[in-house]
């Protein structure tokens, strides 16, 4: 693959509303976009999807772009194999959604000038319709709590998740109950890594008045807690996010016996390639795994829902269109679904629109080769 230019380019995209989770309040979406091209003009993006601070992950946007100015395009040769970039990114210890970014800019190109992509080391066929989810922050306002949760559950997504956090409005919950133990869609919760030794009350409430699936209860690596709490409580029910950046994080606790469903976001792994490896040792091992999402624009979410065809088992993806959080996609049309299943065919139609991106540009920066 050869390289001309590297465009960095820093996007701020407007919000439906604002979204809240036990990571913090946000009311736009910061997004880094790199374009590719490579020298006969061809170009691939990729999206960085870490967050503009580093509340979600060690990641933040002005982290990554300084990364890939001083650590990736100045070792870029004219021309590389894939595998050449590959070794360049493993060097780099960490920044995953940084390393993500560049190698989906990447396999874009590749993929336009020979047809090849790794999706095609997952042997199985790619499912046409694939079911998605919707995460639901934390609300101020029952009422408006309510409205969503209808309006969502109308909507047919395959699962409702709620955003959890020590200060989350238990009472709230119990008022939308009713709605929720009526409906046959599936409920899951989600911490964030928000409760701590302190917070076990709270966190038992959800687990025992749903029987249902936690994400990221505890902070990454505290494994004291959460043993104290698996042993007290086999049934309890854990799916991790922030926990596994690598397959190494994964096996560590499959073997502590601690794992019993992944959120799999191709970003926090650090791209497509690793999260084929994570994919293969869930499936020889029964683990359930599914795609996770950071509300990305339609770049990174259309790669996210190529992932996902691949998983036939999954019961739902966080993979809801962006125009539920967006008032304008860069990609257009938007990615359609139609009772909580997303139609793989219409993706095709799904393009990214130059001058769209130039509306929502707050700065960019392009890397010659020289
Ligand atoms: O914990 O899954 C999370 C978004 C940003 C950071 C963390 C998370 C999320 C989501 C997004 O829940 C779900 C989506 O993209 O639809
Ligand atoms: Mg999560």
């Amino acid at each position: 693959i050869s390289y001309k230019n590297i465009r960095l380019i820093r996007l701020n995209l407007p919000q439906k509303e604002q979204f809240v989770s036990g990571i913090g309040v946000r009311n736009s979406r910061k997004a880094l976009i790199i374009e590719w091209e490579d020298d006969n003009g061809t170009k691939g993006y990729g999206e960085c999807s870490c967050r503009p601070d580093p509340y979600y992950s060690d990641e933040f946007i002005e982290g990554a772009i300084a990364l890939v100015n001083q650590f990736i395009v100045p070792f870029l040769k004219q021309n590389q194999t894939f595998g050449d970039l590959l070794k360049l990114l493993d060097k780099i210890r960490g920044w995953n959604f940084t390393k993500a970014a560049v190698e989906m800019a990447a396999l874009q190109v590749i993929e336009q000038n020979t047809g090849k992509s790794p999706f095609q080391l997952l042997q199985n066929k790619p499912l046409a319709h694939v079911p998605v989810g919707i995460s639901l922050g934390l609300y101020t306002d029952v009422d408006r709590m309510k409205k969503v949760v209808k309006n969502a559950l109308e909507t047919g997504y395959k699962r409702l998740k709620f955003k959890i956090s020590p200060k989350v409005r238990v009472d709230f919950f119990e008022e939308i109950n009713p709605m929720l133990f009526e409906a046959d869609t599936f409920v899951s919760f989600d911490a964030n890594g928000s409760f701590g030794e302190n917070d076990l009350d709270i966190f038992h409430y959800f687990a025992n008045t749903y029987q249902s699936m936690i994400e990221q209860p505890f902070a990454p690596t505290r494994f004291d807690i959460l043993s104290k709490v698996k042993k007290e409580h086999p049934e309890i029910y854990i799916c991790y996010d922030e926990e596994i950046k690598s397959i190494g994080d994964l096996i560590k606790l499959h073997h502590l016996g601690m794992l019993d469903e992944v959120n799999l976001k191709v970003g926090r792994v650090g791209g497509v390639m690793k999260s084929i490896e994570i994919i293969q040792y869930c499936a020889e091992h029964n683990i359930p795994c599914w795609i996770g999402g950071m509300f990305e624009t339609g770049i990174g979410r259309t790669l996210n829902l190529r992932m996902a065809s691949y998983l036939p088992n999954a019961r739902a993806h966080d993979l809801s269109p962006s125009d539920r959080y967006f008032l304008e996609d860069i990609v257009q049309p938007n990615v359609q679904m139609n009772n909580g299943l997303v139609n793989m065919e219409s993706l095709k139609n799904c393009t990214i629109q130059p001058n769209l991106i130039d509306k929502y540009t707050i700065d960019q920066k392009t890397l010659t080769r020289i």
